[in-house]
């Protein structure tokens, strides 16, 4: 793992040459009076290091001969006692392979020595305003040696033109982490499938997702666990997850687990009772032959664009052939008729964040997808009640989603494991807990 973390940082530094980078860990957040936020380290600078503590701050200098330098936390036995074992110094330079080490104490005394001599500083202005006032400070700094002859960054780049474009294609470490996060989710949906039924709240099923995440080593949900039953289903960010389930219902289950600071966002939809109605099991099967055909598309060279046509074209197609919307095909597409019902786009990418980071577009055009991305397919159908359509599809909402690895070839689809034909589903949802 050390080695791949120097092998980022040295991709960095090429990218960045001649240059400085500058990324501070993730804040504290306070919940309420003297009760923190759970921490979790920022993704740039967990990349790039490694290292998961707060107060933090990396730099990268390519024209140094020590170019890895990190401020860190001093040893304090004292705090140690109640916060737990800190790195250090010491441990930043033995465990983390830091080239240079300071006290965060001494940041804005030590700040202006290293970044100072490089004409580019790239460094994501406004992510941390707090920090961003100590980095104006260290320039401030550096500027005021010019008379000594030192030279002071003439312009500031956002790091993420070389930090997010090296995240945006999995190694094969990344794509370990991902495939184990993913394997724990499929273990918590399949459990959830099994286990749900008519009179249990949705905050159970969302507790049994939870315990299966932890119980196999997540670290956390990658995201708050979205269980919505019957018309929550049509919800797209719904959240509170507290409806008592009803025979009938569809249950929709939007949950992936991190493992390893990476992401698994997966999406099924299955019915509470073990069996889908006849008008439920038409719009799920629409939206799997929807999901189907944009996995179809997925692969290098192909844009998001192309990939979320396919679901358009399907799902067009078959709420014209329900009586949904009016046809023809063609016109409703170009009219945009689904989108009171399918209002989201199909993809984006999965990584270290759950909507993980990279350009979508490049010179204003649509980027081809690239062997190594990791990519989400998840088209739906959402009909709420108050929809002008035949009552008895009123209240159905669907989603399937999977993780989706892009090659030059067919698509890997990474949660392929976890059920989603009709019969599997169905299987599984009348299997005894
Ligand atoms: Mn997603």
């Amino acid at each position: 793992m050390h080695n791949e973390f120097k092998e980022r940082r040295e991709r960095v530094l090429a990218a960045i040459r001649p240059g400085v980078l500058v990324v501070s860990s993730a804040p504290l957040a306070i919940r309420n009076n003297d009760v923190e936020h759970e921490y979790r380290q920022d993704s740039d600078f967990f990349y790039l290091t490694g290292f998961d503590e707060p107060e933090s701050v990396l730099v990268l200098n390519s024209s140094s001969d020590q170019p890895f330098t990190l401020f860190v936390r001093a040893r304090d036995p004292e705090r140690e006692v109640w916060d737990g074992a800190r790195a250090g110094v010491e441990g930043a330079l033995t465990d983390f392979g830091a080239d240079a080490a300071f006290p965060i104490a001494d940041l804005s005394l030590k700040l202006p020595d290293v970044i100072q001599n490089s004409e580019r500083l790239f460094y994501r202005l406004g992510k941390n305003r707090a920090f961003d006032d100590a980095l104006l400070a260290a320039l401030d700094r550096v500027r005021s040696r010019a008379r000594m002859g030192v030279t002071c960054p003439t312009s500031i780049v956002d790091s993420a033109t070389v930090v997010h474009e090296s995240r945006l294609k999995k190694s094969e470490l990344e794509l370990r982490a991902m495939q184990r996060a993913i394997d724990i989710t499929r273990d918590a949906h399949v459990a959830a499938m099994a286990e749900a039924s008519p009179g249990m709240f949705e905050y159970e099923v969302e507790a049994i997702l939870r315990g299966i995440f932890r119980r196999f080593g997540s670290e956390r949900p990658a995201y708050s666990p979205i269980v919505g039953s019957g018309p929550n289903a049509t919800v797209l960010h719904y959240h509170r997850n507290d409806r008592r389930m009803q025979a009938g219902d569809l249950l929709l289950i939007d949950a992936g687990c991190e493992f390893d600071y990476y992401a698994a966002d997966v999406t099924r939809t299955f019915p509470v009772s073990g069996t889908f109605t006849p008008e439920q099991r038409l719009i799920y099967q629409l939206v799997l032959d929807a999901q189907l055909a944009s996995i179809e598309v997925t692969r290098a060279g192909r844009t998001f664009d192309e990939v979320h046509a396919a679901s358009v074209e399907v799902i067009t197609r078959g709420l014209v052939e329900l009586g949904i919307i009016e046809g023809p095909v063609d016109t409703a597409v170009a009219d945009l008729r689904y989108k009171p019902y399918f209002m989201h786009k199909t993809s984006h990418y999965l990584g270290m964040d759950v909507h993980d980071v990279g350009a979508y577009f490049v010179a204003g055009k649509p980027r081809p997808l690239e062997a190594g991305m990791v990519i989400t397919v998840e088209p739906g159908i959402y009909i709420a009640h108050s929809a002008q359509v035949d009552e008895k599809f009123r209240g159905i909402g669907v989603r399937i989603e999977d993780d989706v690895l892009v090659t030059n070839a067919a698509a890997i689809v990474l949660s392929e494991a976890i059920p989603k034909r009709v019969d599997e589903v169905e299987r599984v949802c009348s299997r005894a807990a």
